[in-house]
């Protein structure tokens, strides 16, 4: 039986668009089409569809206007990796650190999952565009899903809409992403990407980056893939501006991998003791960085939104995303007090004494299983946050005078250091490492490598990446200077040292010196550690000891690390940069050995 087209009126001109609609309606038998224009009065309806599914429950609109919780299901809270692909002709091409399948194995073991699997459900058709409207770099998607939950986070996370339908025009370069919860069985749950056919499917899963495709599946992995071939790069980076005192802004993109403190950067708010600092926020996760004809790299925000880790975050952590957080708002696997506001883990505010966790079941405060999920999320728009920063929507994007790589070690990387230059910046980037979190389904607190905070988004090989990455480097007349920042040593007990959040500005005060040749460093082996008198300490409640303890490079272990990323870089082969291998015998010679 055809599927009802609920809303003829919406239906996009364009006969590419329709078409293959149409093909995937065909497989998946959905009762219901439904064109999406994210217009206000669709999102009331939408809302309304979503309370009577189940998949959002209203919370308090008095205290928090249109905001709404979600609860996933309990086997769908992270991104899988292991269950994520790309699919290109030759194996080759996707390199060790991804999973590959043929294309056309892929397409054929996911059309059975799919066959079908919307039966009684609505298929939504999404248009979006990641990316500045007039911009060259924006891109245009569409996604169909049978969740109206990732209907109404796309519309939070994305320029959604006529915005995109008026971009694509008559073309058919546009972005096929087909999402389908089918019945969110891990054992039949793929996320699978097509870069050479522009298509991304993903099936079985509700999940955000598993499920909103614009974010890490198309802006990273497809993006990374097409920015290798247009001589872009694709990053999983925060952008923020930096306002002195003065009134002079610098640009800075931040590369840490998941649930290690972009958001939280981006948003930062700065110490008392820095007055007349300000922080503006142009993007949280994902950064298209291209060489402007000023020879400068500029980046730009392809989201719309944020999709923020919840756990931890308070008015004394974060009170820019406390504030955004205040209207309009969905929660995702957050626990529900009684009087239908939000609690979780490190919110700064007293445990309900009974409430309902994330598993929607009853929950007392001294229970001891969590009642948030360490990976509950919240969905925003960017222009909810007190610290928005307007060039958000300037198509060339901004200039980075900085490039921060950063990692969550509770040993061996220092607070933060200089590499010597592009080249070196590159080797410190591939050489990242960090303790895995809660954002994906692993090992809580192993420690893996995660270059450039890439690992599970780079879309090719992962070599062919690298030198990538040194191609741009030569091409950009003028590079931005790359750093290393660790927020997360800890001391002998496993506390903190480094007391963060709105205390990095210090350090980042510091790098943006170091660009206007105005700090002072200490050369080390791994690279320019600050000078204590360097760092703004003033008003920084930490001891002398504590602050070298933060700067302090401890050869021993360094030589380890080394040793560590040898064996990495071989799993790469032929396709390793020399350069890359240069840069490790070099600092093997510096440290001693
Ligand atoms: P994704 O959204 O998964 O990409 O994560 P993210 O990199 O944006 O991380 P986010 O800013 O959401 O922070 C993740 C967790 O780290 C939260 O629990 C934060 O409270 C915590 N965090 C962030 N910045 C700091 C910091 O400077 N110090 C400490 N100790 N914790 C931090
Ligand atoms: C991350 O895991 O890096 C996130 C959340 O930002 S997700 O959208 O699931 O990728
Ligand atoms: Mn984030």
């Amino acid at each position: 039986m055809e599927p009802e087209i609920i809303n003829k009126e919406k239906m996009p001109s364009n006969e590419h668009v329709i078409k293959w609609v149409n093909e995937m309606a065909a497989m998946c038998k959905p009762d219901k089409i439904q064109y999406l224009d994210a217009s206000e009065e669709e999102e009331k309806e939408l809302i309304e569809e979503a309370l009577r599914v189940g998949d959002l429950i209203k919370l308090n609109q008095e205290k928090m206007p249109g905001c709404y919780l979600h609860r996933s299901a309990q086997n769908d809270v992270a991104r899988t990796e292991k269950l994520t692909f790309v699919c290109t002709q030759k194996e080759e091409d996707a390199g060790p650190t991804n999973n590959w399948m043929a294309p056309a194995d892929a397409y054929k073991k996911l059309a059975e999952i799919y066959d079908g699997s919307m039966k009684g459900r609505t298929m939504y058709v999404v248009p979006f565009l990641m990316g500045p409207k007039g911009s060259m770099f924006c891109k245009v998607g569409f996604e169909l899903t049978d969740s109206v939950y990732v209907a109404l986070n796309m519309r939070k996370m994305t320029r959604m809409g006529k915005i995109a339908l008026e971009e694509l025009g008559d073309s058919d370069d546009f972005t096929k992403c087909l999402h389908g919860k089918a019945d969110l069985n891990m054992e039949r749950r793929f996320i699978c990407h097509f870069p050479e056919d522009n298509t991304i499917w993903s099936v079985g899963s509700g999940y955000g980056g598993n499920a909103l495709l614009g974010k890490k599946c198309l802006a990273l992995r497809m993006a990374s893939f097409l920015g290798k071939k247009e001589g872009w790069l694709a990053e999983h980076m925060l952008i923020m501006g930096l306002e002195s005192p003065k009134g002079d802004i610098h640009y800075v993109a931040a590369a840490f991998p998941s649930a290690c403190g972009k958001t939280n950067l981006a948003m930062l708010i700065p110490p008392e003791s820095m007055p007349g600092w300000k922080i503006w926020t142009v993007g949280d996760d994902i950064a298209w960085m291209h060489i402007n004809e000023d020879g400068k790299l500029y980046a730009v925000n392809p989201e719309a939104g944020f999709f923020g880790v919840v756990p931890g975050t308070s008015m004394k952590t974060n009170p820019s995303v406390m504030k955004a957080m205040e209207k309009n708002t969905i929660f995702t696997n957050v626990v529900m007090k009684d009087d239908g506001t939000v609690w979780w883990e490190g919110m700064g505010e007293e445990a309900p004494k009974k409430a309902t966790n994330w598993k929607g079941e009853l929950w007392t405060s001294d229970s001891e299983e969590k009642g948030a999920h360490p990976n509950s999320r919240f969905t925003v728009s960017i222009k909810n946050t007190p610290t928005y920063s307007k060039e958000w929507e300037n198509p060339n994007g901004v200039p980075i005078s900085a490039i921060v790589f950063g990692g969550r070690r509770a040993k061996v990387a220092p607070l933060v250091y200089q590499s010597f230059d592009w080249q070196h910046g590159t080797f410190v980037g591939a050489t990242a490492a960090s303790e895995q979190t809660a954002a994906a389904e692993g090992q809580v607190g192993a420690i893996r490598h995660d270059p450039m905070a890439m690992l599970p988004f780079a879309g090719y090989h992962m070599g062919d990446y690298f030198k990538h990455w040194l191609e741009m480097g030569k091409k950009t007349k003028h590079a931005p200077k790359i750093f290393h920042v660790n927020w997360f040593r800890t001391d002998d007990d496993g506390n903190f040292i480094w007391p963060g959040f709105g205390e990095n500005l210090r350090v980042l005060k510091w790098i943006i010196e170091r660009v206007k040749d105005e700090a002072e460093a200490v050369k080390t082996p791994i690279g320019y550690v600050p000078h204590q008198k360097s760092l703004h300490t003033e008003g920084l409640n930490m001891s002398e000891d504590d602050i070298e303890s933060v700067l302090s490079i401890d050869k021993e272990a360094w030589n380890e690390e080394v040793k560590k990323q040898e064996e990495f870089f071989n799993k790469f082969g032929d396709k390793f940069p020399q350069e890359l291998w240069d840069e490790h015998k070099k600092l093997k010679e510096r440290l001693g050995k």
